[in-house]
């Protein structure tokens, strides 16, 4: 019996096929018989994604084997996955999930040639209108990340109502960036794909898989750019922004050979390069992509050359600055001179990218998620708040002395943190406690919360952004079903909520383009 117990533990607790050197071929090779038959139609012979996404640890880390092993029983809603538990068992059911959460036999690879294969651009730029084609005004949409069911609405954000909704590429997760006019939208998806979109004609031109687990993208300052993230492989992307045509893959090593991952990607427009962390070595690089370093690349929409740009010296090439520790959740100061930088364990720093060193640490606890920090002016001093994914406090740090100033404790821990210029106040979710239906209205004067909003008891309520006025903020009820509700910021009383599929994140055009203070660029 005990002996029994044990092996159904190990069907279902994973990837253990390799701990009876006699039991797990059969095993395994019954679950990848199975995954020929059920799965790999949709999801390919070598699991790296098809009309479904891809199915590697990679891809699934985020999930737990009773949400994978649910997924194949009773598929997911609003896509083409059925479910399967009227013809597999549930012993078949827990051989899959394990066997989709462990490594594959062969390595995963995805070269520049597979990545030149999946590029498309069914739409030609040269064809595309001059004006938007609806009456809304372009820079006041909101770009609405639906992850209940993959899709992204585009909001007119003066009549909040939507003006389309389209299919996204599997968990698209992060912001996505927009072509400094606004008038692009580009995505990235965990599964590694990178979109264009048109916000003038509503539509898609360019797609393109950069790797098969991608972390995010920045669009270069001036429009021309992007700039991929990768995990899997190590790799950073850059891409032509017009089109999405790749233009250099850069491995990811440090000196001695260590292969990374990358943790994250980021533009710092004042110095015409993107910043780069990584995830397993202790290194920060910095990407320039300044046009008189290179004056070849004069920036004109399809008008360089990019083979000589390359050959430029310091030309899209990286700058390693040295680190104590890895660190890879950041803030940038508006100068993008510092850095703030936390570890997992929770320590932070300041960095200065110009010294290319530490210049002061940061007294923080818990784990500071510097990620969805914000700034604003307070008595002549810049302050930079974040929260904390342990403590659950919002932290506030003085800029100019880097010393921690408040320290307020919200409900519980919370993932997100937003203000915007024209409001005295900022809002922080409790989205990861017993709070998760709670908002905490801060005053950015006094740093003490002066309300607690709960606008649908129970329910997780997190992510807000504003209108480019700063009159409204909407707010994501994070459900499937959920809804986006539409918050009057002084009176704060509901004004609109609109249905949608665990809404998980929206953008707004003007916000992100004038790099509103009080949301993430
Ligand atoms: Fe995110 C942004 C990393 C889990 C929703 N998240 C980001 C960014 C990074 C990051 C580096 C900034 C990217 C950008 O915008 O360019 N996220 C991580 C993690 O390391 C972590 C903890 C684990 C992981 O699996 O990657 C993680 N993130 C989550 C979630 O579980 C969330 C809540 C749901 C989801 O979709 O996965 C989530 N992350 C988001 C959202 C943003 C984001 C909505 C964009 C915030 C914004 O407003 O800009």
């Amino acid at each position: 019996m005990k002996c029994w117990l044990v092996l159904l533990g190990m069907a279902l607790s994973l990837p253990l096929y390799a701990v009876s050197p006699t039991a797990a071929p059969t095993a395994a090779a019954a679950a990848a018989q199975l995954y020929g038959q059920y799965c790999q139609s949709c999801h390919g012979a070598d699991r790296l994604g098809g009309m479904g996404p891809a199915l590697l640890p990679e891809s699934l880390e985020r999930l737990k084997s009773a949400e994978i092993s649910n997924t194949i029983s009773q598929g997911r809603s609003a896509t083409q996955m059925a479910g399967f538990a009227g013809q597999l068992t549930d012993e078949q059911i827990s051989q899959l999930t394990a066997y989709v959460q462990s490594a594959p036999a062969t390595p995963p690879r995805w070269s520049d040639a597979d990545m030149r294969a999946s590029h498309r651009q069914p739409v030609a730029l040269s064809s595309l209108p001059a004006r938007p084609q609806y009456t809304a005004n372009p820079l006041n949409l909101f770009v609405v990340v639906e992850a209940g069911d993959h899709h992204v609405t585009v909001l007119d954000g003066d009549r909040f109502r939507p003006i389309t909704r389209f299919a996204s590429h599997y968990a698209v997760h992060g912001g996505p960036k927009f072509s400094p006019d606004g008038r692009f939208v580009y995505f990235s998806s965990r599964d590694g794909w990178v979109t264009q979109y048109d916000l003038y004609s509503l539509q898609v031109v360019a797609d393109i898989r950069v790797g098969l687990n991608t972390r995010n993208i920045a669009v270069s300052d001036d429009g021309n750019l992007i700039l991929a993230g990768n995990t899997l492989p190590q790799t950073l992307v850059l891409l032509d922004a017009h089109g999405l045509a790749p233009v250099k893959t850069i491995a990811v090593r440090d000196a001695a050979g260590h292969p990374s991952r990358v943790s994250a990607v980021y533009e710092a427009e004042p110095r015409h390069s993107f910043v780069v962390a990584l995830k397993d070595v202790p290194e920060l690089w910095e990407i320039s992509y300044d046009r008189h370093a290179a004056p070849v690349y004069a920036g004109l929409v399809h008008d360089y050359k990019m083979g000589e740009a390359l050959a430029q010296p310091g030309f899209l090439t990286p700058r390693v600055t040295p680190l104590s520790m890895v660190l890879d959740d950041f803030y940038f100061d508006p100068s993008y001179q510092h850095v703030l930088g936390a570890s997992r364990s929770g320590q932070a720093q300041v960095i200065s990218l110009d010294a290319r060193s530490k210049v002061a640490d940061l007294p923080l606890d818990g784990m500071p998620h510097l990620g969805s920090g914000i700034s604003f002016e307070r008595d002549g001093h810049r302050i930079m708040a974040t929260p904390n994914l342990k403590g659950g406090q919002l932290s506030f740090v003085d800029m100019d002395s880097w010393q921690l100033i408040r320290q307020v404790q919200l409900p519980g821990p919370g993932f997100f943190l937003r203000s915007h210029e024209n409001t005295p106040y900022a809002w922080a979710d409790s989205m990861m406690s017993a709070h998760k239906d709670t908002l905490s209205i801060i005053d950015k004067r006094s740093l003490s919360v002066v309300r607690q909003l709960v606008l649908r008891p129970g329910k997780t309520t997190a992510h807000v952004e504003f209108t480019r006025d700063g009159r409204y903020a909407l707010v994501s009820v994070m459900e499937n079903p959920g809804e986006l509700i539409v918050v009057d910021a002084q009176t704060l009383r509901e004004v609109a909520a609109l249905p949608m599929a665990k809404p998980i994140g929206k953008y707004n055009v003007f916000n992100k383009i004038n790099r509103s203070e009080g949301t993430s660029h």
